[in-house]
C-alpha cells in the first residue's frame, strides 16, 4: 500500500467492491480510474466521473474489439472511436497512453487542461493520435459518428469490403442522449441500417443538477428501438455481458444502442453514483478512499508493470491486423489503389481547374441570368462528374437548394452505392454528420438548407470550423430577395454571424461566373469549412470578360473601376452587387465617378496582402450594400462610410417589392453615394 491511501479515509463505512467477474480486466480498467483521477486532481478541474464509470466498458472494446493501431493511428480502416461524452476525456487519454500512442505521454496526462499540452480539457482532433473527433458540446460526437458509418458504407460501397470494412463506436452519454441533434442523427442512422454503428451508452442517471430524472424520463430503449435501433440494458461493470452485447450488436442489422447500466464515479467511497462526482476533482481522501477499495496501491500517476505489460498487448492487437489490410491493399488494381490514396490524403483531381473553366464559358456563352443557387446546381452537375469523393445532401430541400447533380443517385439503406443524401428535416445532424464525413476522411461532404436555417445547424458549423475540416455548406435564400415566404425565412443578420465565426470562409457570390469561382475556392480549401449563400431569385452576368484567373481568390476585387479618378467606391456582395453597377451607372450621368468592388469572400480579402486591399478599397469615401444588417461592415467602410441595408427583420411580399420597401436599391445606393461628396 501507498501513500495516497495513508490519511483518513471514509473507506471504512463503505461496503466493499463486489468481487469482479475478470479480476484482470478490473485491475486494468482501474488503471483508467487511477489516472482520471489523478490527472483531474492535479489539474484541480476535470471530470472524474464518467471515466471511473465507463472504465470497465470501454476495457473491453478496447482490449478485445476496437481494431487500431496506436503505431499508425490513421490507418484508413481503423474501426473509429468516439467519445462523444467529452468532459469525459481523462477516459481517452487514459486509454491511449495505456494503448502506446507516442503522443500520449504520462507526461501529457500530468498537463491534463493545461496550456500546450496535448490533453485539453475536452478532446480536440490534432492534438493527438486517436482523437478522431473534437467532442465537448454534447450530442455533437454522436451526431459525427453517424457521419463516420456512414462514410465507411459510403467508401466500401465504391472500393469494397476488402479495403473498407470497420465499426463506429460511440461513448455517449445521458447529455449526449438529451441534446436534439442526437434524435436527428439517430433518426437518421436508423433509416439508413448503419448496422456498424455501435453505441455504448453511459446510462449512470447522473448528470451536472443530479439525478437524471429531474428532466428525463424517457425510455432510450424504445425510443432508439423506435428509430429502427437495436438496444439492450446491461449492467456495464460487468465485463462478459458488455463483451456479449458488443459480440451480438455487430452482428446486428440495424445500428446498436448498448445502455450501459453504471456507477459513475465507480469506486469511490461517499461520491460514486452521485453528481458530485460529474465535473470536480474528488478531492485526496476520496482518492484515498476509492483507491483502497479499488485495491490500488500505486501513487498517483504510476501504473503496476503487469497491468502496462496488458494493456500494451492490447495496444498491439491490431498491428498484424493493419499490416494484413496493406497486403490486401497492395493486391487491389494499380489505379483503383492510387485513387483510394489521393482520396485519403484529400487531394483534389487535377481536372477541376479544367472543369470550372468550361463550365464558366457556358454560363457566359448563354448570358446566364440566373439565381446563384441555380448556377451553383449547374456547377455541381460538373464537379460531380470529375471530383467522385463529393457527397452531397439536403435537409429536406433539395428542390430549392439545387444541390442534387443530375448523375447523383440517391444513397438508401442496403444501397450506398450513392452519393446523395436526403438528410430529412434535420439542419443541425446534416451538419454534425458532415464534420463525421468530412473526418472519416475519403469522401467531401456538402449539405444545404436555407441560410436562414444555418442557426439550426450553427454547433456544428461551429465545430467545422474549429477542427479546420473541409465541408461545404450550400445555404440559398440567402436574402429578402426570397420574397413571398417572408421574416421568418429571410436572413438578416445571418451574413454577421456565420462571418464572425472564426475559421469559416462565407462566400455571396454575386453572378455564376462568381458562383463557379466561389465552388472552386470552397473545393480547394483542405484545412477549413466555406460557406456559399445564394440567391433564390435571378441575376445578371456581370462578369461577362473571360478572364482566366479565379478574380474571387483574393476576396473582393473592382469589378467596375470609376471612369477617371475615384470620388467614391461602392462595396457590395451576391445580389446587391448588380445594385451597386445600377447605382454607379446612374452617377456617372451626372459625371460621378464610383467604382464597384465586388466582396464575395470578406475572410480571404482580409487575409489578401495589404497593398491590394488598399488598392481595392482605394482612398475615396465609400458606400456599402449588402440586404442584411450592418454589423460588421464598419471594417469595409472606414471612417465616413454609409451603409445602406436592413436594419430590422424583412417582410411577406415579392422580393422586387421588398428592395424597394427596404431602400436597398440604386437610387438610394447614389444618394449616400452623393451625400459623401
Ligand atoms: C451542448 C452542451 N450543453 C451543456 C454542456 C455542459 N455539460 C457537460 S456534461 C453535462 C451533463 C452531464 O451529464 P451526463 O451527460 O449524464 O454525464 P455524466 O454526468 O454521466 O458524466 C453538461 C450539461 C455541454 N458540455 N454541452
Amino acid at each position: 500500500m501507498t501513500t495516497a491511501s495513508s490519511s483518513a479515509t471514509p473507506a471504512a463505512s463503505v461496503a466493499p467492491l463486489p468481487a469482479p467477474r475478470d479480476p484482470k480486466l478490473r485491475r486494468m480498467a482501474n488503471a483508467i480510474r487511477a489516472l482520471a483521477m489523478d490527472a483531474v486532481e492535479r489539474a484541480k478541474s476535470g471530470h472524474p466521473g464518467m471515466p471511473m464509470g465507463m472504465a470497465d466498458a470501454a476495457t473491453v472494446l478496447f482490449t478485445q474489439f476496437l481494431r487500431f493501431d496506436p503505431r499508425a493511428p490513421d490507418w484508413p480502416d481503423r474501426d473509429r472511436f468516439v467519445l462523444s461524452a467529452g468532459h469525459g476525456s481523462m477516459l481517452l487519454y487514459a486509454l491511449l497512453h495505456l494503448t502506446g500512442y507516442a503522443d500520449m505521454t504520462l507526461d501529457e496526462l500530468r498537463r491534463f487542461r493545461q496550456l500546450g499540452s496535448r490533453t485539453a480539457g475536452h478532446p480536440e482532433r490534432g492534438h493527438a493520435g486517436g482523437i478522431e473527433t473534437t467532442t465537448g458540446p454534447l450530442g455533437q460526437g454522436f451526431g459525427n459518428s453517424v457521419g463516420m458509418a456512414l462514410a465507411e458504407r459510403l467508401l466500401a460501397a465504391e472500393f469494397g469490403e476488402e479495403i473498407v470494412d470497420h465499426y463506429t463506436y460511440v461513448l455517449a452519454s445521458d447529455g449526449d442522449l438529451m441534446e436534439g441533434v442526437s434524435h436527428e442523427v439517430a433518426s437518421l442512422a436508423g433509416h439508413l441500417g448503419l448496422n456498424k454503428l455501435i453505441v455504448l451508452y453511459d446510462d449512470n442517471s447522473v448528470s451536472i443538477d443530479g439525478p437524471t430524472e429531474l428532466a428525463f424520463s424517457d425510455d432510450p430503449l424504445l425510443r432508439f428501438r423506435g428509430y429502427g435501433w437495436a438496444a439492450e440494458r446491461i449492467d456495464g461493470h460487468d465485463h462478459a455481458a458488455v463483451a456479449e452485447a458488443i459480440r451480438r450488436a455487430q452482428k446486428s442489422d440495424r445500428p446498436s444502442l448498448i445502455a450501459c447500466r453504471t456507477t459513475i464515479a465507480f469506486g469511490a467511497p461517499t461520491k460514486a453514483g452521485i453528481a458530485a462526482a460529474h465535473g470536480a476533482p474528488l478531492g485526496a481522501a476520496e482518492i484515498a478512499g476509492a483507491r483502497e477499495r479499488l485495491s490500488w496501491g500505486e501513487p498517483p500517476f504510476v501504473i503496476p508493470e503487469d497491468i502496462r505489460a496488458e494493456w500494451r498487448e492490447a495496444g498491439a492487437r491490431g498491428e498484424p491486423l493493419r499490416r494484413a489490410w496493406e497486403d490486401r491493399l497492395k493486391c487491389v488494381p494499380t489505379e483503383c489503389r492510387a485513387e483510394f490514396l489521393r482520396r485519403q490524403r484529400g487531394e483534389l483531381p487535377s481536372r477541376l481547374g479544367e472543369a470550372i473553366a468550361q463550365v464558366c464559358t457556358e454560363f457566359r456563352e448563354k448570358n446566364a441570368k440566373v439565381a446563384t443557387r441555380q448556377a451553383s446546381g449547374t456547377v455541381l452537375d460538373t464537379l460531380t462528374q470529375v471530383i467522385p469523393e463529393l457527397v452531397g445532401g439536403s435537409a429536406d430541400l433539395t428542390p430549392s437548394n439545387n444541390t442534387k447533380a443530375k448523375d447523383q443517385k440517391d444513397v438508401r439503406r442496403g444501397d450506398y452505392s450513392g452519393h446523395y443524401i436526403r438528410y430529412g428535416v434535420r439542419e443541425h445532424g446534416m451538419a454534425a454528420a458532415m464534420n463525421g464525413i468530412a473526418v472519416h476522411g475519403g469522401l467531401i461532404p456538402y449539405g444545404g438548407t436555407f441560410l436562414t436555417f444555418s442557426d439550426y445547424a450553427r454547433p456544428s458549423i461551429r465545430l467545422a470550423a474549429f477542427m479546420g475540416v473541409r465541408v461545404i455548406y450550400v445555404m440559398t435564400h440567402d436574402s429578402i430577395g426570397l420574397g413571398e415566404d417572408g421574416p421568418t425565412h429571410q436572413p438578416i443578420e445571418h451574413l454577421a454571424a456565420l462571418r464572425a465565426m472564426p475559421g469559416l470562409c462565407v462566400y455571396r457570390p454575386a453572378d455564376p461566373i462568381e458562383t463557379a469561382e466561389c465552388w472552386a475556392l470552397a473545393l480547394e480549401r483542405r484545412d477549413g469549412p466555406s460557406l456559399l449563400a445564394l440567391t433564390r431569385q435571378s441575376l445578371p452576368l456581370l462578369r461577362r470578360e473571360s478572364a482566366p484567373e479565379n478574380r474571387s481568390a483574393q476576396g473582393a476585387y473592382v469589378l467596375a473601376e470609376a471612369e477617371g479618378a475615384r470620388q467614391v467606391t461602392l462595396l457590395a456582395t451576391g445580389s446587391e452587387v448588380s445594385v451597386a453597377i445600377a447605382a454607379r451607372d446612374a452617377l456617372a450621368q451626372e459625371g460621378m465617378r464610383a467604382a464597384v468592388v465586388s466582396m464575395p469572400c470578406w475572410e480571404l480579402f482580409e487575409k489578401a496582402p495589404e497593398d491590394y486591399r488598399d488598392a481595392v478599397l482605394g482612398a475615396a469615401p465609400r458606400v456599402a450594400v449588402e440586404a442584411a444588417v450592418e454589423f460588421g461592415w464598419d471594417r469595409w467602410l472606414g471612417p465616413r462610410g454609409v451603409f445602406v441595408g436592413m436594419k430590422g427583420f424583412g417582410a411577406s411580399a415579392p422580393g422586387e417589392a421588398l428592395f424597394p420597401y427596404f431602400g436597398i436599391t440604386p437610387e438610394k445606393v447614389a444618394d449616400a453615394a452623393r451625400s459623401l461628396l
